[in-house]
């Protein structure tokens, strides 16, 4: 059976969660990262040097990087939906789900600062920042290509809305504020609306 390696908490481990989800396999998940150890052992090591989640051992193929093991996964699964078969069809898809590291990296003093650090010890002009460019990223980019698209590739959900789902609903449920993006609501709502993402990626942010 799959198994996955990682805390449930972790946005990247939610990646792959939700991809695993979507495509109805049986899989073990395995608590690791942060509090519950795990990474720094020689054997983890072993799987992933990178002492990182997630990790998967798919029949003793063992693969590490979330976007990859969703890519690897949809391809496996869900080659011709999930993962598109036209070639430029699948590029635009992963070209989301790359992107979705960009946000990540305007979103982290946020998500830390806001989530992961008490109020004392919080850097606000840090925060602040990362909320500005991470809005001003949203607005300029993801909302504009959703004016005629129903999901971030096309009128279909595939694997590029995956990896930027779960950055997106960081943003939508960090305590900050938020420039209306009507095309970026309504796409969450559609994500919103699949019982795999309400599982295991739009529950409390920790
Ligand atoms: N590029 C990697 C990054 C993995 C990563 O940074 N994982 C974080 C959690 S989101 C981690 O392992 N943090 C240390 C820990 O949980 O102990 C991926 O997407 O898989």
């Amino acid at each position: 059976m799959l198994k996955i390696w990682g805390r449930t908490n972790s946005v990247n481990v939610k990646k792959a969660l939700w991809a695993i989800e979507e495509l109805g396999l049986k899989y073990e998940r395995i608590d690791a990262g942060m509090q519950f150890g795990v990474t720094k052992t020689p054997e983890y090591r072993r799987m992933n040097p990178n002492s990182l989640v997630p990790t998967i051992d798919d029949g003793g193929f063992i693969l590490w990087e979330s976007h990859t093991i969703v890519r690897y996964l949809a391809a496996k699964h869900a080659a011709g939906t999930l993962c598109p078969s036209e070639l430029r069809a699948r590029a635009d898809a992963e070209r989301w789900m790359d992107w979705a590291f960009t946000l990540q990296g305007a979103m982290r003093d946020v998500f830390w600062g806001l989530i992961r650090t008490p109020p004392e010890k919080r850097d606000m002009k840090a925060i602040e920042a990362g909320a500005k460019r991470s809005s001003e990223l949203l607005q300029a980019v993801l909302e504009k290509n959703l004016e005629n698209r129903a999901y971030v590739a096309g009128t279909s959900f595939t694997m590029g809305d995956i990896p930027i789902g779960c950055e997106v609903q960081r943003w939508m449920r960090v305590p900050i504020e938020r420039p209306r993006l009507p095309n970026v609501e309504t796409w969450f709502g559609r994500l919103r609306a699949r019982p795999a993402f309400l599982k295991v990626v739009d529950v409390p942010l920790t």
